[in-house]
């Protein structure tokens, strides 16, 4: 038993170095532009060195949205990039108003990141 859960401890210790939790949350938006039909549908996907992390519901008719989803990733590393890109629901096809990509540090951090087609995303992430 108690050289079963050291080797355990060791796994676990491995396991930190090597990846660390992912958090990212608070997200919202100021200023996006409006479409042709004159309204804001926005949604944000979320990626981590390539992997998608999911995405957050639709703000129909928002030009200012935040969003209460969370995202997490249990394999992050320090330096991975992190990507959120920014869309605008459409009946067609949904238009992407911005990307933000970054390299992950350790602890937790906020930014404010410029979309190319106007408007801003704030996000927050927890890296540790
Ligand atoms: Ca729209």
């Amino acid at each position: 038993m108690a050289s079963s859960s050291s080797s355990l401890l060791l796994f676990l210790c491995g396991l930190s170095l090597a990846a660390a939790q992912l958090r990212v949350f608070n997200l919202r938006a100021s200023g996006l532009p409006s479409d042709l039909l004159g309204t804001t549908d926005g949604y944000v996907t979320v990626f981590c060195a390539s992997n998608s992390l999911g995405k957050t519901s639709v703000r129909n008719n928002n030009a200012n949205p935040w969003w209460e989803e969370e995202f997490s990733y249990f394999k992050a590393q320090e330096g991975d990039v992190l990507r959120l890109e920014v869309h605008d629901r459409d009946v067609l096809f949904d238009d992407l108003i911005g990307v933000c990509q970054r390299q992950i540090k350790v602890g937790t951090n906020s930014h404010d990141c410029y979309l190319k087609k106007g408007g801003t995303l704030h996000y927050t992430y927890t890296l540790g």
